[in-house]
């Protein structure tokens, strides 16, 4: 089922939250951020905590190939006809935030093939730190950052560390051999981004995806509310 959104704009798109028979759709929730900071292990480790008690099915976005679909299947953390790869064959950011069809059309060929879904999460392909989704696509974005990308991140913001419902700051287990200060990065997401909520992850540590795993699952109560 195509509806043709790509031709009504993200509004129109967005406010679309309900299926035909009047229940909630899934919860959509984008993972943006830089090349390499964990977003696919993030993707990973969600669906290993989640999958027991959520319906989940997720969508990966890659320039030319489809290696975080093929990481996913290869660690089989959901069953393959569950996770979709989207080539966006040019910018990453393009395929999620102008002409999100490609995503949309994935989201919903996973809605009709293994739903109803509670959740499905959309990763998009590495890009800088400008690179935010349409809200024509997702309900809620998280941006994944890492500590050995460079400790003063937080500080140059940018709208996915100033404007993202959840700031990721992963692989704090890195920190000491990078000499990066993790109270000066929480103190600067602070000042970037007032309330919204920052979680500092170590996906190699027993805590793991944890917090995230609690914002997701406080976002879903929301949503289905
Ligand atoms: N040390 C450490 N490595 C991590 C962590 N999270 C991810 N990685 C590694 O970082 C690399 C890039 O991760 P990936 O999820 O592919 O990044 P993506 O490009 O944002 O999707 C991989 O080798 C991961 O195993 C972490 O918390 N700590
Ligand atoms: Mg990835």
């Amino acid at each position: 089922m195509h509806l043709g959104h790509s031709h009504e704009g993200p509004a129109a798109v967005s406010a679309d939250a309900t299926r035909p028979d009047g229940t909630r759709r899934a919860l959509r929730i984008g993972l943006g951020g830089p090349v390499g900071s964990g977003k696919t292990a993030t993707v990973a480790a969600l669906c290993r905590e989640l999958r027991d008690r959520l319906s989940i099915a997720v969508v990966t976005n890659d320039i030319y190939t489809q290696e975080d679909a093929a990481f996913l299947l290869r660690n089989a953390v959901l069953p393959p006809e569950r996770i979709q790869a989207v080539e966006t064959g040019a910018c990453p950011h393009t395929a999620i935030r102008d002409d999100i069809s490609a995503n949309l059309e994935a989201v919903e060929d996973l809605e009709d093939a293994v739903g109803p879904l509670d959740l499905i999460l959309v990763e998009s392909g590495g890009d800088n730190l400008t690179a935010t989704f349409s809200k024509g696509l997702v309900d809620a974005q998280v941006f994944v950052i890492d500590v050995a990308g460079g400790d003063d991140i937080p500080r140059k913001g940018g709208p996915g560390v100033t404007t993202a419902d959840l700031l990721v700051i992963n692989k704090t287990d890195l920190a000491p051999y990078v000499g990066s200060d993790l109270e000066r990065m929480a103190l600067d997401a602070k000042k970037q981004r007032g309330e919204l909520p920052v979680a500092f992850t170590s996906l190699t540590s027993a805590e793991g995806v944890g917090p995230v795993a609690d914002w997701v699952r406080a976002r879903l109560a929301a949503w289905t509310a």
